[in-house]
């Protein structure tokens, strides 16, 4: 375990990776202790790379939460897969995020695709194991392939975190820092708007509802004297979904935009109005056009947003 201060100050990007619902975007905002990652109980809550930025005595961590390694099976997920590889691409360091409290063959194992890179895992959730010395062989096994550090920690509740990044900053090169100290993010409010927005469908409705969601914010007015006003869309692929999107007599629609609405006002401190419509955009999830328009219409071509 190394701590104390850093000789000299250290800066990098870390992409955090594992399968869906591991507790990645838990993590990053227990890192941050903000909530700027939409989560949820069921996968595939994440679809953007996004960053999130750590400054700690004597170095700048800028994380950067990814989609859960999946294998594609629509063009979302392909481009779901594709925010995993441009976070890559950046990454000094990889968090390799894995479920400690969930049996599978391979979670003592570091993935190929990180073969050669700087990992760091991180068995997540140890607050639902009971018997943590079950853990240890795991921790070895990930010691003998490769990974250079293995923490166990509880994104949830917390325990552990300190000492991760301590790792971490350990673990970063010697620079200066990427960021001004006091940034926290890089996207802009709109982005964050329909996340959440698109967090509170993830933790409300069930099925294919989620997934086949969209989330657009269409304005985003400051008013001087007033609460600002949002204007979003939701997009569903299919007319049927639309009564299951609204409820009856508006109940679930009016559930979803009260819940997000909080969310949007404790990151803004400030508050807000925020009016939600729905549209059918028939089968989006594999259609290219509009998921680059309307999915990752926000993204830059190319760097780290
Ligand atoms: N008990 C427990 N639950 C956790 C912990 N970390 C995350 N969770 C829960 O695990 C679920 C998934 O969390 P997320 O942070 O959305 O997982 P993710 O890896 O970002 O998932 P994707 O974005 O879908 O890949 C949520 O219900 C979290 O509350 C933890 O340390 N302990
Ligand atoms: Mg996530």
């Amino acid at each position: 375990m190394i701590s104390g201060p850093l000789d000299h100050f250290r800066s990098g990007y870390v992409a955090i990776v594992g399968l869906p619902n591991v507790g990645k975007s838990t993590l990053l905002n227990r890192l941050l202790s903000t909530h700027l990652a939409a989560v949820a109980p069921r996968p595939q809550t994440t679809r953007h790379r996004i960053l999130g930025i750590l400054n700690g005595p004597g170095f700048q961590a800028v994380f950067l939460d990814t989609p859960g390694l999946l294998q594609p099976k629509y063009a979302l997920q392909q481009q779901m897969k594709r925010q995993i590889d441009l976070a890559l691409k950046d990454a000094d360091l990889v968090m390799l995020v894995l479920d400690a409290s969930r049996p599978d063959p391979d979670r003592g194992q570091v993935p190929p695709m990180l073969s050669g890179r700087k990992v760091l895992a991180v068995l997540n959730k140890v607050d639902l194991v009971r018997d943590k010395s079950s853990l240890l062989s795991e921790v070895d096994r990930l010691n003998k392939e490769g990974a250079a550090e293995v923490f166990m920690v509880s994104a949830l509740r917390g325990g552990g975190v300190e000492q991760l990044k301590a790792g971490v900053a350990a673990l970063l090169p010697e620079g200066q820092a990427f960021y001004p100290p006091d940034a926290v993010a890089d996207r802009p409010e709109k982005f964050f708007a329909a996340e959440f927005v698109r967090e509170a469908v993830f933790n409300l409705y069930g099925e294919e509802i989620p997934y086949s969601t969209a989330v657009v914010v269409d304005e985003f007015k400051e008013r001087p004297g007033r609460k600002d006003y949002i204007l979003v869309t939701i997009y569903i692929e299919r007319e049927s979904q639309k009564a299951i999107l609204i409820g009856r007599g508006g109940m679930a629609m009016k559930r979803a935009g009260s819940m997000a609405r909080r969310q949007i006002e404790a990151f803004l401190g400030r508050p807000v109005y925020l009016e939600l419509r729905v549209k059918v955009a028939e089968a989006w999830r594999n259609d290219i056009r509009f998921i680059r328009e309307n999915v990752y219409g926000s993204d830059r071509p190319s760097g780290t947003a």
